[in-house]
């Protein structure tokens, strides 16, 4: 058997259990959309359906996910839409430096934007060859393998391109900025020390 190397002070849980914070949302076909606004290049905002979303080109990552709780579930399938493409189908302006992702319900992250152009991070439809599953997060979920989960929001709604930071859902409850699991980054108070 392979021994998982794991960020410092997490343990590893048993297949895959449901956290988040507040209500699971009911998926509206024709209500759902998923917008990217703000600081676009071209001043529009972009919107898809989830049918359009569905069209768009894909790829496949395989990642570890890490709860900044100390719960990490290891070896998930993602399929979906990489965030790198929607970058592509909807360029942010210039000045651009960090993104919102926003759910349902106003849960949001903040991301650097090198963070949300990660090659891995990936708008997920699909976990291990099925659509997920609404705990986990249908029908759109980001994920960004290289940060704590808190900056995966399921149930995606939005991309907001910011030109300065703004702290998210769980960044203005204590929780760190830019949650690096590999630098146990959990706290805000963290954020004043080196690295
Ligand atoms: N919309 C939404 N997304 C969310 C959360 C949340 O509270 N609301 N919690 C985050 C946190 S802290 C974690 S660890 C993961 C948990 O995902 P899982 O339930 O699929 O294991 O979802 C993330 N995405
Ligand atoms: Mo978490």
């Amino acid at each position: 058997m392979e021994i998982p190397v794991l960020p410092p002070g997490q343990r590893v849980v048993r297949g895959w259990p449901v956290s988040h914070y507040g209500p699971v949302p009911r998926f509206r076909p024709d209500r759902w959309n998923l917008q990217v606004f703000g600081a676009t290049a071209s001043g529009t905002t972009y919107s898809w359906s989830f049918k359009e979303v569905l069209e768009l080109p894909t790829a496949t990552v395989t990642t570890d996910l890490h709860c900044a709780s100390g719960t990490s579930t290891l070896g998930h399938e993602f399929y979906g839409v990489p965030a790198a493409l929607l970058l592509e189908l909807a360029p942010p302006a210039p000045e651009v430096t960090h993104v919102m992702a926003w759910a349902e319900y106003g849960y949001s992250a903040n991301l650097r934007l090198a963070d949300f152009y990660g090659e891995q991070t990936l708008m997920a439809t699909h976990h291990a060859g099925e659509p997920l599953t609404v705990e986990h997060g249908f029908p759109l979920r980001l994920v960004v393998p290289h940060l704590y989960g808190y900056k995966g929001p399921k149930w995606l709604r939005g991309i907001e391109y910011m030109t300065q930071d703004r702290r998210g859902f769980w960044e203005e409850r204590g929780y760190h900025n830019i949650a690096d699991p590999w630098t146990g980054s959990r706290h805000s108070y963290q954020e004043d020390e080196a690295g």
